[in-house]
């Protein structure tokens, strides 16, 4: 496969740009080689900047529900751009996604955009502080919010010891309030918050894994968490940054019928823009400046274009049937690999809900960051560049998920299930 644009490509990127990324992930350094640039991408795929074509299940990490380059997303956001592209004024573009947003996720009575998913889990995360004048949080080992220093910070020795930081630049003391619990195992929530009792401000979680690979919670464990943390004041917050609008339209919150008190979006909301958004009861959102003291701010947020884009976007996914063609296609390509895994003897455990899957090279079951860090990540490197190199586009990482688009079609499904056999075949 000719890549020797790409590759020239890198070498000038790395001169000027850290990693030669604008986000980590894209470097290919979880599966070796160097990263394809795109040049475009239509529908299900992109096309690199060598000419080669790949059906994309990466969506830009999740925000592609519609797939690339959608007619009326592109027009959407075209004709707005001609009358201006932001003003640092309110329109009534950004109430309309509002209101879209406060119709369909059952925990959002009142909602503030930004711009980006770390935005939103920060800024959420600091009202809760400020509603509750509580200190520390409570997060799950290997959930990703985005890059806040004090969520940057990996689970310490003991059950619910306090962070540590996990990055280069974020002072211990920075981690020192941030409190880390396995997945999955409500107990040790339990734990965590009698060990610190009326001192946690929040527990913030992603009501499904999705950056350990996909990892679905137990039956009943969103139930608990709301009742333990109803119990003891602490604002239950969903990071629905991936599954807000992906796995149903009122995202993971409703799919399992678990409402929190507050929820963080991203990705899909923006269409394709940058947008972010963090909302919940009114009565923690009157917290936020200028109505309340819990200071949050941001130049473009809520800009026309992005909210445009967004606003195209969810429009498409409330029309009629949408969940039921993602959720049926996504379930073939599951079923077609989990079959291609059995019949060549390869030991794998496979994952998803709705739309977003994870194929793990291990023989364990994968209920928490733990069962997932035991994959083979050899032989998810193979897997990958076999893909690759028959034209089929996955996470460049053990640790992230795929997503089926609705402009997937059946011969994509079919096309990425042929390729993923013959590379199964060959795994050594
Ligand atoms: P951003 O700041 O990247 O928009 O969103 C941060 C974020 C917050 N919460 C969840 C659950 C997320 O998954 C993310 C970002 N996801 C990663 C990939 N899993 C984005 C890709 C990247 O980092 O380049």
């Amino acid at each position: 496969m000719e890549s020797s644009k790409s590759l020239a490509a890198w070498e000038k990127s790395q001169q000027l740009i850290p990693g030669g990324v604008n986000s980590p992930v894209r470097n290919f350094s979880k599966v070796g080689g160097h990263p394809r640039f795109i040049e475009r991408g239509a529908g299900s795929k992109i096309y690199d900047i060598d000419g080669n074509a790949y059906i994309d299940y990466v969506a830009s990490w999740g925000p592609l529900v519609l797939g690339h380059a959608h007619p009326s997303v592109v027009e959407a956001i075209r004709s707005v751009a001609l009358n201006g592209t932001s003003f640092g004024a309110p329109t009534t573009r950004e109430t309309e996604l509002a209101d879209i947003i406060v119709n369909a996720v059952p925990s959002i009575e009142q909602v503030r955009l930004v711009n980006s998913g770390t935005e939103a889990t920060m800024s959420a995360i600091r009202v809760a502080r400020g509603y509750t004048g509580r200190d520390k949080i409570l997060k799950i080992d290997s959930c990703y919010h985005g890059h806040v220093d004090y969520l940057l910070a990996k689970a310490g020795s003991g059950v619910a010891t306090f962070g540590l930081s996990d990055s280069g630049g974020v002072p211990e003391d920075f981690a020192r309030n941030t409190l880390t619990v396995p997945f999955n195992n409500p107990d040790a929530v339990r734990e965590a918050i009698e060990a610190n009792p009326d001192e946690i401000a929040c527990l913030i979680l992603e009501p499904i894994m999705g950056n350990m690979g996909i990892i679905p919670p137990r039956e009943g464990y969103l139930d608990q968490l709301r009742e333990i943390t109803e119990e003891h004041g602490i604002v239950l917050i969903f990071d629905e940054v991936i599954t807000g609008f992906r796995v149903a339209y009122g995202g993971a919150q409703s799919r399992y019928n678990v409402t929190p008190d507050m929820t963080c979006l991203g990705k899909i909301i923006g269409g394709g823009l940058p947008v972010g958004a963090y909302g919940g009861k009114r009565d923690i959102m009157r917290c936020v400046a200028p109505e309340g003291d819990v200071y949050q701010a941001g130049t473009l947020s809520g800009n026309p274009l992005a909210v445009t884009a967004g606003i195209t976007t969810l429009k498409q996914l409330a029309e009629p049937g949408v969940y039921e063609q993602l959720e049926d296609r996504a379930a073939t390509l599951a079923d077609g690999l989990a079959e291609a895994t059995q019949k060549h003897g390869i030991d794998a455990w496979h994952s998803r809900v709705g739309s977003m899957l994870m194929l793990y090279f291990t023989s364990e079951t994968v209920t928490d960051a733990d069962g997932a860090r035991t994959a083979d990540t050899e032989r998810f490197q193979q897997y990958f560049w076999g893909l690759l190199e028959r034209g089929v586009y996955v996470a460049p990482s053990q640790f992230e998920a795929g997503f089926v688009s609705l402009i997937h079609s059946e011969e994509d499904i079919n096309n990425t299930i042929q390729a993923a056999t013959q590379v199964l075949a060959n795994l050594v």
